[in-house]
């Protein structure tokens, strides 16, 4: 009986780890002009939500051959999305301020 108990716990903890994540996955905030985080281990179609919580502005973009992109000029409490595309290692980084940088590694 114990044995067969262990077995559900173990099947149901591996079903949740195969559910997609839900919109909004990763919420990274900007404050005292650096990155809240400075590695995410992430999913193809996750999606990244960068929070400006400084009060000055930010410029992120990023060179990846996987996802290149500029985001552009983010005001003060701005709020900016992507979606990872593609499976690969994304260095991203702030146009304004050189020493903010983040890493998000992408499975599928
Ligand atoms: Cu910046």
């Amino acid at each position: 009986m114990r044995r067969s108990v262990a077995f559900i716990a173990g099947a149901s903890i591996a079903f949740a780890a195969a559910l997609p994540v839900v919109a909004g996955d990763f919420r990274v905030r900007q404050t005292d002009r650096h990155f809240s985080v400075v590695e995410i281990d992430a999913r193809v179609s996750d999606e990244i939500e960068f929070v400006n919580d400084d009060k000055v502005a930010h410029n992120i973009f990023s060179r990846s051959i996987v996802q290149p992109f500029d985001l552009g000029a983010q005001r003060p409490g701005e709020s900016l999305r992507i979606r990872l595309a593609g499976a690969g290692e994304m260095k991203i980084e702030c146009a304004i301020h050189p020493k903010m940088r983040l890493t998000i590694r992408v499975v599928k």
